[in-house]
């Protein structure tokens, strides 16, 4: 039973300042053909080698049907349109820039979902993290469809509103939604937004790209210095280095050797040439919005096992 309607669906060309506010007021928002097919043809050619090889998922939260692999800058480059999509930026703006001088790419790669695939636990992606909800953003999600996603096939299940929720509060089948939209679109939502892969009922897969952005001094999930290396990192742009974290992320923050990581990919050794907290960086720190963490009971779920098939 999934009584309610997915909103907050937009067209590509929507003004991302109206995403953005959707995705603050009710913790999602899809942008519909945010990319055109060609774009997801170049994405799924890149990736095919992969898929052939990949996984399907030997834990119980990752999915038994569902194939898993990430490193996706390691692996295409037609993803680079993804991750930078100006849409998706904006949104990521807006949740993270009054929490931090620079966010990073978290986390990157494909979910999968063969049929016969039952439903993935509902959840918030920030519980890797130990911060109770409601908490200010800490993470930003896109999915990215490569194929339609609909109800029956395992489109992402969500809970709106649910990232201003405490802990606590257990959703209930008929507060579920389901995400459908055509291949080429994206569904954007926080890490305190609970959501969760669906169960798939259908004939054919439900293929996804998912790529998440989080504070910049909070642990990235997948270490994107190992699976973008130097000598791949310096063939990117600069905005990419960047997001990856192949940059500064507060004063000093993700020094090396002390010099900041950018200078350093470019072969910089002496320290006297490179800035590790410049006057914009100090002033764009103490320009920054600062919460209180207050310590709360242990064992607030993180997970919400709630039944719509
Ligand atoms: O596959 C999906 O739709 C979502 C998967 C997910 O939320 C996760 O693995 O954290
Ligand atoms: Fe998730």
């Amino acid at each position: 039973m999934m009584a309610m309607e997915l909103k907050n669906t937009f067209a590509g060309d929507a003004p991302s300042e109206a995403v953005a506010a959707a995705v603050a007021e009710d913790g999602y928002a899809v942008v519909r053909d945010a990319v055109d097919a060609d774009t997801v043809a170049a994405v799924k050619a890149d990736l095919a080698p992969y898929f052939e090889k990949a996984h399907d998922g030997h834990e119980e939260f990752y999915g038994k049907l569902t194939k898993r692999f990430g490193a996706l800058l390691a692996k295409s480059t037609a993803v680079q349109a993804l991750l930078v999509h100006p849409t998706v930026l904006a949104v990521a703006d807006d949740a993270l820039l009054p929490h931090c001088v620079r966010y990073r790419l978290h986390y990157s790669g494909v979910m999968h979902i063969e049929p016969g695939e039952t439903r993935q636990v509902l959840h918030r992606d920030i519980g890797l993290y130990p911060i109770a909800n409601p908490c200010p953003p800490l993470t930003v999600a896109t999915m990215w469809a490569l194929s339609d996603f609909t109800r029956e096939n395992g489109g992402t299940r969500l809970i709106p509103g649910s990232h201003l929720w405490s802990s606590n509060r257990v959703p209930k089948p008929e507060e579920v939604v389901a995400t459908e939209m055509p291949a080429g679109s994206v569904l954007i939502y926080t890490g305190n937004t609970i959501h969760g892969g669906g169960a798939n009922r259908a004939e054919g897969s439900r293929s996804g790209v998912a790529l998440h952005y989080n504070l910049g001094w909070l642990r990235q999930e997948e270490n994107q210095y190992m699976a973008v290396p130097p000598e791949l990192a310096r063939q990117l742009s600069d905005q990419i280095q960047e997001l990856i974290g192949y940059s500064l992320g507060s004063s000093s923050l993700g020094v090396v050797d002390h010099i900041d990581p950018k200078d350093y990919l470019h072969g910089v050794r002496d320290p006297a040439q490179s800035s590790l907290s410049s006057p914009e960086m100090e002033k764009q720190v103490q320009a920054l919005s600062r919460f209180h963490i207050s310590h709360s009971e242990d064992g607030l779920p993180n997970y919400y096992d709630v039944d719509t098939d």
